[in-house]
């Protein structure tokens, strides 16, 4: 047996002598615990886990509803169907008349003004259906009414495809 075997041998032994199973259970038991009220209070970088918390809310993400600039949408969001949260989709062209909301950003705490562009010239594209329609009345208030499709006033093509958010100002200054 080499040296080392029999210190290994010998360090076990002793620690099994003056150990009980209950004594060893209780002693971590007691660092769990320990490492359970210590670990929020250690000066740990958190700022990445709470960045990913608030892309997991989707208020980061163009591609879910939640995101802010989305506010008061009403169709499929053209960032799920092959254009960007402020591009047609190739192949589409966006329509003549919008919708507009006001949304405010969290990160810079401003209020916006969001025009909602239909994207007109393809089937509708059946991807991330939005319904956030912030200040949208109901049909009978025409002018007050965003669930219509605005490709209406295009004379090429009146076909809708999907929505588009583009920032056409700051709505607090
Ligand atoms: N403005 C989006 C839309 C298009 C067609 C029908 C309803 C709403």
């Amino acid at each position: 047996m080499s040296i080392f075997d029999q210190f290994s041998e010998h360090l076990i032994r002793r620690t099994a002598t003056h150990s009980s199973r209950r004594g060893i259970i209780a002693k971590m038991g007691k660092i769990l615990v320990g490492a359970a009220v210590l670990t929020p209070v250690l000066p740990i970088d958190r700022i990445s886990r709470y960045a990913n918390a608030a892309s997991a809310s989707g208020k980061d993400d163009p591609g879910s509803c939640d995101y802010w600039k989305y506010c008061a949408v009403d169709g499929f969001l053209c960032s799920c169907c092959g254009g960007s949260s402020h591009e047609c989709p190739p192949g589409t062209e966006p329509g003549n008349i919008s919708w507009i909301g006001t949304c405010h950003n969290d990160k810079d705490g401003r209020n916006y003004l969001v025009s909602y562009n239909d994207c007109c010239g393809k089937t509708p594209c059946g991807h991330c259906q939005c319904n956030t329609n912030k200040g949208d009345r109901p049909g009978y208030a025409m002018g007050s009414h965003n669930d219509i499709n605005w490709c209406m006033g295009n004379s090429n093509s009146t076909v809708y495809n999907c929505t588009v958010s583009i920032i056409v100002g700051v709505a607090d200054d």
